[in-house]
């Protein structure tokens, strides 16, 4: 029976498609984009420290910032904090690619009166809210922009200037070293922007220390003459597959086909790990595996159902290394009728040699 030999070796590829698959997401390889100012990939970035004791300075030009607290009360405003934005490229926001990690990372390149073994600050990276548009060369501690006040001054509204909860905080104490990158996971907020909020960075601000005398950190900002020491934003990063199905294809009567699945791509680092094919159209693409498969005509007709004499959409998806799937591609497929068509184009060609002679 030719239907249970071909729904036998299905079960067979679709097992072994199954351990692959599952390596494949264990692996899952990913690419990761740095923007570094100055460096290859970077776009653009603007930032700037304000600063309560002189809420009308905007400070941008400078090549560092302050991140600090001088109150115990937590109800009270930090001291110092620092805006900071990246812009990012078009395609990141492109639906085929997920961001499965990113990494603000500033260069910290002193420690403010972190001193004593008591002492410690916990630095916040809050996501700006998408109303406040601010400008690296006109914010303050009062405005965001020209003559645009805060909702609190500071950025410190967690309903309009920014989110209540940090993306990440790290704990800075004496024994921290300087002079090297920190890094805050920040995926949430890259993912936000991704689904539409605009980007409009992070207020870097402490929201608890130890107490007593102004302490937090300074760091380099994207006027630092060494770029790299500039602010740096790292994602890591899929995107899914491309399929290509080409075509059209025929399939003779009680011959076969081979289908063409190699014009399929992986875009980003990593390969494709499998084609799977759906050629009746029913929505399972578990009719073929494979970049190449050959089918016969006895399992498209009477396996799969398909009808003779007839053009047919075909589809094709793959799937990569990172463990994503493309969407469909689409082709079609003609199978031959049986007999008369058969019958009679032999009989042309029957007839054809005769007038030869
Ligand atoms: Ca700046
Ligand atoms: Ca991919
Ligand atoms: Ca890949
Ligand atoms: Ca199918």
């Amino acid at each position: 029976m030719s239907h249970g030999k071909s729904c036998h070796s299905a079960a067979i590829v679709l097992a072994v498609f199954s351990i692959i698959a599952s390596t494949a997401t264990a692996e899952h390889a990913q690419t990761t984009l740095r923007y570094n100012p100055g460096q290859p990939g970077h776009t653009s970035t603007y930032d700037t420290y304000i600063n309560l004791d002189a809420p009308t300075v905007n400070y941008n030009g400078n090549w560092y910032g302050h991140i600090t607290r001088d109150s115990d009360d937590p109800a009270d405003p930090p001291e110092k904090s620092t805006l900071v934005r990246f812009d990012l490229p078009s395609w990141v926001y492109d639906s085929s690619v997920t961001v499965h990690n990113g990494k603000l990372g500033l260069w910290v390149y002193g420690l403010i009166d972190l001193d004593t073994s008591y002492d410690c600050v916990n630095v916040g990276a809050y996501r700006i809210n998408p109303n406040r548009d601010w400008v690296d060369s006109q914010a303050t501690w009062n405005v965001f922009k020209g003559t645009s006040n805060w909702s609190t001054a500071g950025c410190e509204n967690t309903t309009w200037d920014r989110v209540a909860t940090a993306d990440d905080t790290l704990m800075f104490t004496e024994n921290s070293a300087i002079n090297r990158y920190y890094e805050w996971t920040v995926t949430g907020s890259v993912n936000a922007w991704k689904g539409g909020a605009a980007n409009r960075g992070w207020n870097m601000r402490v929201p608890s220390y130890d107490g007593g005398p102004e302490e937090g950190i300074s760091v380099n900002l994207t006027e630092s003459s060494t770029a790299a020491n500039r602010p740096k934003l790292w994602l890591d990063w899929t995107q899914t597959p491309v399929a290509d199905a080409d075509g059209p294809y025929s399939c003779d009567y009680v011959g076969s086909v081979i289908l063409n699945g190699g014009g399929s791509y992986e875009r980003d680092a990593g390969s494709l790990v499998q084609w799977a094919w759906d050629l009746n159209l029913d929505g399972n693409y578990t009719d073929a595996y494979g970049v190449g498969p050959s089918l016969t005509w006895d399992y498209l007709v009477n396996t799969l159902g398909l009808t003779p004499g007839e053009s047919q959409p075909i589809g094709l998806k793959v799937f990569d290394d990172d463990g994503e799937w493309s969407t469909a591609a689409y082709s079609t497929l003609y199978v031959a009728v049986p007999e008369p068509t058969t019958m009679a184009f032999l009989a042309l060609g029957g007839l054809a040699l005769l007038r030869r002679r």
